[in-house]
């Protein structure tokens, strides 16, 4: 691929070749649920870009073109793979436990999961096989988006518990051999942030430029969207002064470009990790560099569901904040990082975690939480030869200076089980499979609370029931824009991350009255024979060098079949999955290999595998 500028005249091909224009294409085609065939068809590839709308049967504005060109022009050099063997680390070795603290354990029967409930989880975390814990935020937060609002950096959450609990916390982590990484909420803090306090009441204070602060208008400065609803802009103060939120009201972003600002987060930073924190999550980490405040392509916007995505997604700066991070934080501790990059692709990705860019050591792709056409609120069944077409692709193309993430859950998202399987009969083997795909893939596994349990999404029976910003403002724009209550329910149904959210049901501790989701964690039952299937998985991957660093290949790609051989100089697994809920012909023939995980209910000798069967091969 060359320098050269790309214009509106430029073809397909050409945009398809640089990292953006890759990953944005591809998303393009997912949105509208097509395949990428469409760009690497030889044809198609020579159509210019301002053929695209004729294309896909939509009409796109010239921002759309203007805008995509310019990104590609930002970013034309792909990340060139330099090695041909993984560095061995021990973030790629681990197996890694989202707790989400306000559900996991409840030690003091308030109705709130909280830091001493965490410590009493200890040795059934340790047993399960689990590596490292990654902690969804537990600092000091009015909670409008669950301490995802944050107030103050350096304090704990009162109903967590307090800072020596943390203490005792960590140690007794690292003194089992597990390590922890905290949760990093540096794209906004809580309007209740004392920077925030005083930028609002102050012209003359230096925290009034570590916002978006705009004084003189009587309307928003830009037509961006929040992600919770509504525009990006509110008012705040007695000035009503608007001030950019890409969240909610209570989440208002910073402004990176102020370098005063990227200082005191350095500063943060290493105050978590002389503590002896191993790291941290970084959230929306590449939303951090916005461009500029220009209105965003309304196209786009429709598209993507937030009009001005464009300017922050992979703002301009983000490669050099984030390389300053490393630099100035990360890196004298040795610290881990793994960065929660929504809407970004592959290409822009090994740009992030390509090893000799020093810049971040993993992220958390999206693309595989739904079937292409789909989006979260969609009730429908996920389609996993989906999901085995877009692994595949990481695993064949993502290069050996990058290493990639395996979860399919996290608090943001309702369980992947019940989307893969509706069927309660068939759930228990669904679980199961996904199970063995996330331990036996290349790329560390996260495991969110609950996984492990085989916990499924809740039929909530009304609003009242859920408590998260996010659905509450999306129920009242749904009903406000005139649908019925009733399918306004429906849709947050759906694609609630109250699903996610739900009191872990703990065989022996009681559910306490003042649990918001008592009649919730009241039905819910973990399956405890999926625990020892876990810790099996885990011990197995453990062992063997070859089901962590070894190469992939796969073996077969028929409709609802995966099978796919993990091999080293050493040992050779292989991995025969039917992703389908029916029965299929044409299991792998094991002759000359021992079976190391087995049917659950079938016989091995079967050359039929049953609904979501799954066999480990090792030669
Ligand atoms: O999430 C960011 C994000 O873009 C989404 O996952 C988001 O929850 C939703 O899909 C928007 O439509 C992170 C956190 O994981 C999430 O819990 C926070 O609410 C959000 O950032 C803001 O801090
Ligand atoms: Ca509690």
């Amino acid at each position: 691929m060359g320098s050269k500028k790309l214009t509106m005249e430029s073809t397909l091909g050409e945009v398809y070749d640089t990292p953006i224009g890759h990953d944005v294409l591809k998303k393009v085609l997912l949105q509208l649920g097509a395949e990428d065939i469409l760009i690497t068809n030889p044809l198609v590839s020579k159509i210019p870009v301002s053929m695209i709308g004729k294309l896909t049967g939509h009409s796109m504005g010239q921002g759309f073109y203007e805008t995509l060109i310019n990104l590609c022009n930002s970013e034309k050099k792909a990340y060139k793979d330099t090695k041909h063997y993984y560095t061995p680390k021990w973030w790629k070795e681990a197996v890694f436990y989202q707790i989400y603290p306000r559900t996991f354990c409840d030690s003091n029967g308030d109705g709130v999961g909280d830091i001493q409930g965490i410590i009493k989880r200890l040795d059934y975390l340790k047993n399960l096989g689990v590596d490292a814990l990654w902690l969804s935020p537990i600092y000091d937060s009015p909670n409008d988006d669950n301490g995802y609002d944050i107030r103050d950096y350096r304090k704990i959450m009162t109903e967590f518990g307090t800072m020596e609990d943390f203490e005792e916390l960590l140690d007794k982590v690292h003194e089992k051999g597990m390590r922890l990484i905290m949760d990093l909420v540096v794209n906004h803090t809580s309007d209740e942030h004392e920077w925030f306090k005083d930028a609002i009441s102050d012209k003359g204070s230096k925290y009034r430029d570590y916002y978006f602060i705009k004084e003189n208008s009587d309307k928003a400065p830009n037509n961006w969207k929040s992600f919770f609803s509504g525009p990006a802009w509110g008012q705040y103060g007695e000035d009503e002064l608007w001030a950019l939120h890409l969240f909610s009201k209570k989440q208002v972003d910073l402004n990176w470009e102020n370098a005063g600002l990227r200082r005191d987060i350095e500063d943060m930073i290493r105050f978590w990790l002389k503590k002896g924190v191993d790291g941290f999550r970084m959230d929306v980490i590449n939303y951090i560099s916005k461009g500029s405040l220009k209105d965003g392509d309304e196209t786009i916007g429709k598209m993507f569901g937030f009009t001005g995505i464009e300017h922050y997604l992979y703002g301009p700066h983000l490669h050099e904040y984030l390389h300053e991070l490393h630099e100035e934080a990360f890196a004298p501790f040795d610290a881990f990082s793994v960065g929660e990059t929504p809407g970004v692709g592959m290409e822009m990705a090994k740009l992030l975690t390509g090893e000799s860019r020093e810049e971040i050591d993993m992220i958390f792709s999206f693309d595989h939480l739904e079937t292409p056409g789909h989006e979260r609120f969609d009730d429908y069944k996920y389609d996993l030869n989906y999901y085995r077409n877009y692994i595949t692709d990481w695993m064949e193309n993502y290069g050996n200076d990058c290493w990639m993430s395996l979860f399919y859950d996290n608090h943001d998202n309702p369980r992947m089980l019940s989307k893969v399987e509706s069927d309660p009969r068939k759930q228990q083997a669904a679980a199961r499979l996904l199970a063995v795909m996330q331990f036996t893939l290349r790329g560390t596994p996260f495991i969110f609370q609950g996984d492990e349990m085989g916990l499924k999404n809740y039929e909530f029976t009304s609003i009242e029931e859920i408590t998260d910003v996010e659905s509450k403002n999306k129920y009242a724009e749904l009903c406000g824009s005139g649908m019925s209550e009733e399918k306004a329910f429906k849709t947050i149904l759906s694609g609630t991350r109250e699903h996610a959210r739900v009191m872990i049901p703990w065989e022996d501790s009681a559910v306490s009255p003042h649990d918001p989701h008592r009649k919730v964690a009241m039905t819910q039952k973990a399956d405890l024979d999926l625990t020892e299937v876990y810790k099996k998985l885990i011990a197995l991957r453990k062992r063997y060098n070859a089901l962590c660093y070894g190469e992939f290949k796969v073996l077969n790609k028929r409709r609802d079949r995966f099978t796919y051989e993990r091999y080293d100089k050493n040992e050779k697994f292989v991995i025969d999955c039917n992703l389908s809920g029916t029965a299929t012909r044409g299991a792998f023939d094991g002759s000359g290999f021992k079976l190391v995980y087995g049917p659950l209910y079938g016989r091995v000798e079967d050359e039929v595998l049953l609904p979501y069967e799954v066999r480990i091969w090792k030669k």
